[in-house]
Parts: structure tokens; C-alpha cells; sequence
């Protein structure tokens, strides 16, 4: 596939990471929890456990994000990185917006809502990304992860084929739409722009946190698919 490839003509970075995880990577995109919700069986209850964590995550998610741009900031060697990145940040603000909005509909009370472990765990890891020892090139592979497994698991739900219940349409859009693709897309290439140019062990450091963040992502189904 053309995007895929770098300019080398060799396979970039994060499509061989895809091949080579690619079982981990499956569990993180077709999780039961977005498998019921194509099929129509999701327990509501699950949707509003996960809709009420999502909103603590991405709170969490937003000074993640600035930590990004501070970093491509000082780090990059393309300018163009800081509009991407920023663009990503002005979108959490009006996403915010709209999990209050989503969760009053489903009378969800945000405000007493606690974070669960699998939550916990996750915002710490997001929260360690804001050590100047963690490079540009290892932080900007976990955003562009964090964002392909919600855009490729929420894509799933609004293919044609599939009975995702009309009431959770509006959410598997805000991920799964063309426009979000896109941005996955340009995150990617800046991330497979600086792994090329990486030395060996930010590579790896890179990898490691693409297996954390997909292991991190399925305790986050598995959290909201599991009744407490
Ligand atoms: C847990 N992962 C989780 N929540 C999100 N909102 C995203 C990824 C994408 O922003």
C-alpha cells in the first residue's frame, strides 16, 4: 500500500510495527466491547461506564498533547508538525464540550464520576510523557497510536454492514469519520518521518510504547465492558 511506504521505498517504521503486532493490534480494534456495538448487543450500561472514563481520559489527554507540542517545539526539524499537533489540541476543546453534552443525554452525572484503575493506570502513563528525558520521536509514535485505535475501532462501527444502535451513532462518527483518518494519517507520517531518522534505541524505545499504548487501550474496553 502506498502510504505505507517511506520515500526509501522501504517499509515504514509503524506498517512493519502493525505486521508485527498485529494480534495485540486486533484485540486493541476489535474488541468486544466495538464488536457490540456493530452488532447492536452493547450493553448500555458499558457505554456509559466507558463514555464517563473517556471524558476523565481526555482530560488527561490534553496536557499529553501540550506536552507533544512542547516537545516538537524544541525538537522538530518540520514546522509544519507544531499545526498538526495544535490542531489536534483546538479539537479536544470542543471535544470536551461534547462528552458533557453526550453524557447529560444519557444522564450520566460527570462530576461523580471516579476513575477506575485501568483509567488510573493509563492517565500515569500519559502523565510520564511529561519528562524532558522522554524525545519527540518516542511521544509523538504514542499520540499517533492513542488516536489510530480509537479511528480504527469506531471506523468498524459505521461501515454500511453493521446495526451500531442509532443513540451511539454520533460517537463512533467522531472517531471513525474520514476527516479523524486523515489526521491519524498525517501523525503517522510524522512519526515514520522521525523514526527513519532515529538512532536504534529512540526506535525502540518508540516500539515499546506502541505495545503499551495497545495494551493500555484494552484494559480500557475491557474496563468498560466489565460491570463493577
Ligand atoms: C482511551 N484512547 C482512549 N480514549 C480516547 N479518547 C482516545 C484514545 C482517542 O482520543
Amino acid at each position: 500500500m502506498e502510504e505505507e511506504r517511506s520515500g526509501g521505498g522501504a517499509t515504514a517504521p509503524t506498517a512493519t510495527w502493525l505486521i508485527k503486532h498485529f494480534s495485540l493490534y486486533s484485540r486493541a480494534t476489535r474488541h468486544p466491547f466495538i464488536l457490540g456495538i456493530c452488532d447492536g448487543t452493547v450493553d448500555f450500561s458499558s457505554f456509559k461506564r466507558w463514555l464517563a472514563q473517556d471524558y476523565i481520559f481526555v482530560r488527561e489527554f490534553v496536557p499529553f498533547v501540550a506536552n507533544v507540542l512542547l516537545k516538537a517545539c524544541k525538537q522538530s526539524d518540520d514546522i509544519s508538525d507544531m499545526e498538526t499537533i495544535l490542531g489536534g489540541i483546538a479539537s479536544l476543546s470542543e471535544e470536551i464540550s461534547w462528552f458533557k453534552n453526550e453524557a447529560s443525554k444519557w444522564d450520566v452525572h460527570l462530576a461523580n464520576v471516579a476513575p477506575l484503575k485501568e483509567n488510573i493506570e493509563y492517565c500515569r502513563f500519559l502523565q510520564s510523557f511529561g519528562s524532558p528525558e522522554i524525545d519527540y520521536t518516542v511521544a509523538i509514535t504514542a499520540f499517533w497510536a492513542i488516536e489510530t485505535v480509537y479511528q480504527n475501532s469506531f471506523s468498524l462501527c459505521i461501515q454500511s454492514d453493521s446495526k451500531t444502535p442509532t443513540e451511539l451513532m454520533e460517537t463512533c462518527q467522531r472517531w471513525g469519520n474520514a476527516g479523524f483518518e486523515q489526521y491519524c494519517k498525517s501523525l503517522q507520517k510524522i512519526a515514520d518521518r522521525r523514526l527513519e531518522k532515529a538512532p536504534s534505541n529512540i526506535v525502540e524505545d518508540a516500539q515499546e510504547v506502541f505495545v503499551r499504548v495497545l495494551e493500555h487501550e484494552i484494559n480500557f474496553w475491557n474496563m468498560s465492558s466489565s460491570g463493577c
